[in-house]
């Protein structure tokens, strides 16, 4: 077996979200969020899960950091509760859900885990979406002040931030397909959601340096594998409507300052409304993109598939299988996909912040699962990193999604995706 030689500064991690491990829901002042209304809704998340209680790490969260520090993991992403911090969206912050976020800085550092920190992962106040949410201008000015909360209290000790978490699941899940909170189906909304959360990245990047915080921020996009399913031209056009919607509508604002012009002639009167100036602030110099990557997918035509009409079925490479999420296990994916940024957006400097995978675990009477798939995956995926350094991706580090089994959205408590398993009924952890 060969050794890979990683980069000296090359940094590793696990990574976890608010939401999905905090429980705690309506403690300490913490306001609803969109995902709270959206899980207590019937029917909108597999068998009626909600993430009221999750993994209780709100309240476990010493231990939880003590386990982490077990495993020498060098560096932890977190998230911050948007609505934790912000429990109506606006007015004065809510003190006793930054002390949370304090508290577990301070018991990082002093367990020698370096934090990358979230600002957002889904989780709005559901006061603001109350008035329109993400489709509201108004809401990009909210967020802003939200982040200014944050790095007042917590720009000391966090060097390393990330404005939005992929901003096309919370735009497309979120208001397209409904699939995710808030659960609205209207592409109108969804591209309008889709350039408002460019907005408020590009006035948070804005104040972070204005105020003069050290460090690096940052904005994360899910780039999964899209493959055209033929070489007819009807898929190959396919292919780059899902591409331009979920790659270009990114990535191009972020580096170029402007839209993919094609997306928009296709989609017409669902294109979002740009103010003078709105371009320029998104585009504003960043210092690294995060790159979350998972699974590839073939795209062929389909006149019945939405508004791209577009069909996308998973994708495996020879000898792989499906995960437990049934996404297609393509690890070369990784390796196209840090070199397509590369050679398109100026080789900027990235870092791959997330990829794993959800295996149908199986513990032993102690609980313990031998995890053979799961290290398979993300050995491969490495190798993949690997690949896409030497041929000159400025690559800079690597977060394995999860540290813990965890609350997965619309899928509840069914897919395991943790380094950690957690035994959901007594909560308890078992590496
Ligand atoms: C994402 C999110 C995570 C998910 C993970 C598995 O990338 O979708 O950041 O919250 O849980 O990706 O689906």
């Amino acid at each position: 077996m060969t050794t890979l030689k990683f980069p000296e500064t090359f940094i590793w991690g696990v990574a976890a979200s608010a939401y999905q491990i905090e429980g705690a829901w309506n403690e300490d002042g913490r306001g609803e969020s969109i995902w709270d209304r959206f899980a207590h809704t019937p029917y909108h998340v597999l068998h009626g899960d909600n993430a009221d209680t999750d993994l209780d790490h709100y309240h476990r969260m010493p231990e939880d950091i003590a386990l982490m520090k077990q495993f020498g993991f060098p560096y932890y992403r977190f998230g911050i509760s948007w609505s934790r911090v912000m429990p109506t969206g606006a007015g004065n912050p809510n003190l006793k859900g930054l002390d949370f976020y304090d508290l577990l800085l301070d018991e990082l550092l002093k367990q020698g885990i370096q934090p990358k920190t979230t600002l957002y992962h889904w989780d709005m106040p559901q006061a603001l979406q109350d008035k329109g949410g993400r489709a509201n201008r108004d809401t990009t000015d909210r967020f802003a002040e939200y982040a200014s909360h944050v790095f007042e209290r917590l720009g000391d000790r966090v060097t390393f931030w990330s404005t939005h978490n992929e901003p096309w699941v919370a735009a497309f899940l979120g208001y397209a397909t409904g699939l995710h909170a808030p659960g609205i189906c209207d592409y109108s909304q969804a591209y309008q959601a889709a350039h408002h959360l460019l907005l408020s990245h590009g006035k948070t990047v804005q104040l972070f340096r204005q105020d003069g915080y050290k460090g690096e921020i940052g904005l994360i996009l899910n780039l999964n594998g899209l493959l055209p399913a033929s070489d007819k031209q009807e898929d190959l056009d396919a292919t780059q409507r899902v591409h331009d919607e979920t790659h270009a509508l990114f990535l191009d604002p972020v580096f170029k300052g402007e839209y993919p012009q094609k997306l928009f002639d296709f989609i017409g009167s669902h294109q979002p409304k740009i103010h003078e100036g709105d371009m320029e602030l998104i585009q504003q110099p960043m210092d690294y993109l995060g790159l979350n990557y998972y699974n590839t997918d073939l795209v062929s035509f389909d006149v019945f598939g939405g508004l791209n009409k577009a069909r996308l079925t998973p994708y495996s490479a020879p000898g792989w299988g499906r995960t437990d999420m049934n996404w297609g296990i393509d690890p070369d994916g990784l390796k196209r996909e840090l070199l397509y940024v590369k050679e398109n957006y100026g080789s900027p400097k990235l870092y791959v912040t997330e990829n794993g995978c959800a295996t149908p675990d199986t513990p032993d009477e102690n609980g313990f699962v031998n995890d053979i798939s799961r290290i398979h995956y993300i050995k491969s995926h490495l190798q993949g990193l690997h690949e896409a350094i030497q041929q000159g991706a400025d690559v800079n580090g690597y977060f394995v999604w999860s540290v813990f089994d965890n609350f997965e959205w619309e899928r509840g408590y069914g897919p395991r995706f943790g380094l950690m398993r957690v035994e959901y009924d007594t909560l308890r952890r078992i590496p």
